[in-house]
């Protein structure tokens, strides 16, 4: 007998009634996943941004580090620290295997973060509240931060984006 022999017709059982059952149940539940999706967008209470915009990383970069150098107050690791004024903006950049700057902002203060990437697909993870967002090259998005805990929150990547996505972290540092 040899490998190349045909197989013998029907060599496959039917589909019997318990797997019918369970890919009809797979399939319901795809369904019903696909549908939330879009549901959850309006009564979830983790919304993903929708206000975003497109620019060029290059632009992007020169208005992160023109926002980091009037807003710097140290540095920490090599990254430059910044306080976003009460209620301002705040430019948050993801590159190549970094975020920068790092943020720190007051309980209770709001920031309207300018999120974008320099180079490649980022993700930005901040943990350990399991916010996730996705960082584009050439789309700015915008995330509407209220701090709420005091603490050190770590920011990871989330989207492997090459040798140094291991190594790629970030932190929001939030003071009483
Ligand atoms: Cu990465």
């Amino acid at each position: 007998m040899s490998a190349l022999n045909a197989p013998r017709t029907r060599y496959v059982a039917p589909v019997g009634r318990d797997e019918r059952i369970w890919l009809a149940f797979a399939v319901v539940w795809c369904l019903f996943l696909f549908v939330i999706m879009y549901v959850w967008q309006f009564f979830g209470e983790q919304r993903t941004p929708i206000e975003s915009y497109r620019i060029e990383p290059s632009e992007f970069r020169a208005l992160t580090q023109d926002y980091i150098a009037s807003h710097r107050v140290g540095e920490v690791e090599g990254v430059p620290i910044v306080v976003p004024t009460d209620g301002g903006e705040a430019f948050l950049a993801a590159r190549a295997f970094q975020f920068e700057p790092v943020l720190q902002l007051k309980v209770g203060e709001s920031v309207r973060i300018y999120l974008s990437s320099y180079d490649f697909q980022h993700g930005l993870s901040i943990q350990p509240l399991n916010l996730n967002f996705q960082v584009l090259p050439g789309y700015v998005y915008v995330v509407n931060l209220t701090a709420t805990t005091t603490g050190e929150f770590g920011l990871v990547c989330n989207e492997f984006c090459g040798l140094g996505h291991h190594v790629m972290s970030g932190r929001i540092i939030v003071t009483d």
